[in-house]
């Protein structure tokens, strides 16, 4: 519900609503809203910087390539720097992980360690930065052994474990959307005082929907439960589906979780028979986890096609997962064509 009517002094600030949220747990210490305001302080800088982009410079590829050995953008490079710098000092963390570093990243030893672990995609769907497209940062947040350095065990738990998940989004408006367990909020950053405000109050994704989103180019990679549901959809009404589906596909996973958000729909990127050792393409930590923890507070489901992705006990802190979400009713089928036998 958008809040536009509301004046100026009616809304409500993203750090007013994460105190009167904590107000309602009894062991909140206030560390939580401190360490929220430090990635939001982050993702204020990156939204600047992107804004910005070939007036200074950003835009391009570094020549490097990350631990998934993809060539990196100059901005992958600086949001990960952004991140880090504004989130070691804080005394909130024991460590971090991020999609651009190979090994989980210490607290300096000048800086107190805290309580809580954040992994992050500092710019999901950088691919998409030189044409303009809305990109992201993502985040999830887990608790970790206070005063100790974390081993890469640490941060290996299920994404049930999250205490709280958020992505930004850079584009025509900057928005945070977020979720700490109670529901799914949005923000939008109001430029003109640099506050994040409240305007998506307790997002919900629309159980039935008929558009899906998938990388129709891999067509002939699925297993044959995508198949049967993407031919199902294309068949239209017509077909055995009796409606007409849409596609969408913003390469930009975050575009694509925050439309599923708002107008509902399903996003695929199934496990497919390139390359067999590898299950999918997204991180399952920084990406999949996250969104998860999102999409199913906001009353969607999101899973591997044969598991629910938060139940997944992670072995590596860059491993990939198949990534469905969506509306509930449309996941629940595609679950069950997984379940029935096919020829593959
Ligand atoms: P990164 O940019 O963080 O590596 O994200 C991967 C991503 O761009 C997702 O945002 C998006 O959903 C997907 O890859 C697009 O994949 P493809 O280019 O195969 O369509």
């Amino acid at each position: 519900m958008t809040q536009s009517a509301k004046s100026l002094t009616d809304q409500v600030t993203l750090t007013q609503f994460i105190i009167e949220q904590q107000r309602g747990l009894p062991d909140a210490s206030g560390t939580f809203t401190l360490l929220l305001n430090n990635i939001v302080t982050a993702c204020k800088q990156i939204s600047h910087r992107v804004n910005r982009g070939a007036l200074i410079g950003v835009l391009g590829s570094a020549g490097s390539e990350n631990v998934q050995g993809e060539v990196q953008k100059k901005l992958d490079i600086i949001t990960n720097d952004i991140m880090v710098k504004a989130l070691d000092w804080g005394g909130h963390l024991g460590g971090m992980a991020s999609e651009e570093i190979d090994d989980p990243i210490k607290i300096p030893k000048q800086y107190p360690k805290g309580k809580y672990l954040v992994l992050f995609d500092p710019l999901d769907g950088s691919s998409n930065i030189d044409i303009n497209l809305t990109v992201g940062t993502i985040f999830s947040v887990l608790r970790c052994r206070e005063g100790v350095e974390p081993e890469t065990e640490d941060f290996l738990r299920k994404g049930s474990e999250q205490v709280c998940a958020g992505f930004v989004l850079y584009g025509p408006s900057t928005m945070l959307v977020l979720t700490t367990g109670n529901g799914v909020n949005g923000f939008t950053l109001d430029q003109d005082i640099g506050e994040f405000i409240l305007t998506h109050r307790n997002m919900r994704i629309p159980e039935e929907s008929s558009e899906f989103a998938i990388n129709m180019s891999n067509q002939r990679f699925w297993e044959a439960p995508v198949k049967r549901y993407i031919d199902e959809c294309i068949a239209g009404q017509e077909g055995p589906r009796g409606k007409n589906f849409n596609m969408r596909w913003v390469a930009s996973l975050v575009a694509d979780v925050y439309r599923i958000l708002n107008r509902g729909g399903v996003f695929l990127y199934p496990y497919d028979l390139r390359d067999p050792e590898r299950p999918g393409k997204l991180r399952l930590m920084y990406e999949a986890n996250p969104m998860a923890f999102i999409i199913e507070q906001a009353g969607g489901l999101c899973s591997t096609g044969t598991e629910r992705i938060l139940d997944i006990k992670p072995h590596d802190i860059h491993q990939r997962v198949p990534l469905i979400f969506g509306s509930k009713n449309e996941i629940e089928r595609l679950i069950s064509y997984y379940q029935q036998p096919t020829d593959n």
